[in-house]
């Protein structure tokens, strides 16, 4: 009992302490991550039950003495019905929550340029001209609750844009645009990463978010850097 209660405090702990954190697709900070978030946790409680009830079901099956009188019905209630509108359930449910995911038909509020390469990710931020107001280097500055639509591309190999609290990630190729759009609900850090392998130093090829109020988001832009200071007034990195 005590044995029992030394391994599973500490991993209860272990297991909920990835559900936070400045890179945690289960700490979602913006609508995109929440509808990941959320089929991700319908699909572990629904797992979880199924997984139960084929186990009582064994049981069930193992202390059994005698036949069913009507086993092709069971065959074809668990076999065949509950698969079939379990299935059918989750699919509708993953519809529904994938445009949530891609932002379907919403309007975009601003672009901003992605480039992957080795070993670092480069942000260029278009001005009201068209021109680049403000290039940055590992560092994503971003105004919160505005739709913001990257355009990723690489100048070497395969990379893959990811910040697991705004949403989905997508891949950066040599010779193409690939665009996700990403909201951040409020002000805050986070962390991004690279999530292909794209050679020896991949692991290192991380960046920081900054999420900052609109009005701080034009002041970067204009070339004041206190503007992205993220403080405890928006939430201190985690
Ligand atoms: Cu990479």
């Amino acid at each position: 009992m005590r044995l029992a209660r030394v391994v599973a405090l500490p991993g209860a702990a272990l297991l909920a302490s990835g559900c936070r954190g400045v890179q945690s697709a289960l700490d979602p900070a913006g609508p995109a991550a929440l509808a990941i978030a959320r089929i991700w946790w319908v699909m572990l409680i629904g797992g979880t039950a199924i997984f139960l009830l084929v186990m009582a079901c064994l049981l069930w099956a193992m202390n059994r003495r005698s036949s069913l009188r009507h086993p092709s019905r069971l065959v074809l209630l668990g076999g065949l019905a509950m698969p079939t509108a379990v299935l059918l359930a989750l699919l509708v449910y993953g519809i529904a929550g994938g445009r949530q995911v891609v932002a379907w038909g919403q309007p975009v509020d601003r672009t901003v340029e992605v480039i992957g390469r080795q070993w670092e990710w480069e942000f260029r931020h278009p001005g009201a001209d068209g021109r680049d107001a403000r290039r940055s280097i590992d560092t994503l500055v971003m105004p919160a609750g505005e739709l913001v639509e990257f355009r990723i591309a690489s100048e070497d190999v395969i990379h893959s844009f990811w910040v697991p609290r705004l949403g989905g990630k997508i891949d950066a190729i040599p010779g193409r645009v690939n665009t996700l759009r990403l909201r951040a609900d409020a002000p805050g850090a986070m962390r991004g990463q690279c999530a292909e392998f794209c050679g020896l130093s991949h692991t290192h090829m991380a960046f920081d978010v900054r999420v900052v109020p609109a009005p701080d988001y034009a002041r970067w832009l204009r070339g004041d850097d206190a503007a992205a200071h993220i403080d405890a007034t928006h939430g201190a990195p985690r």
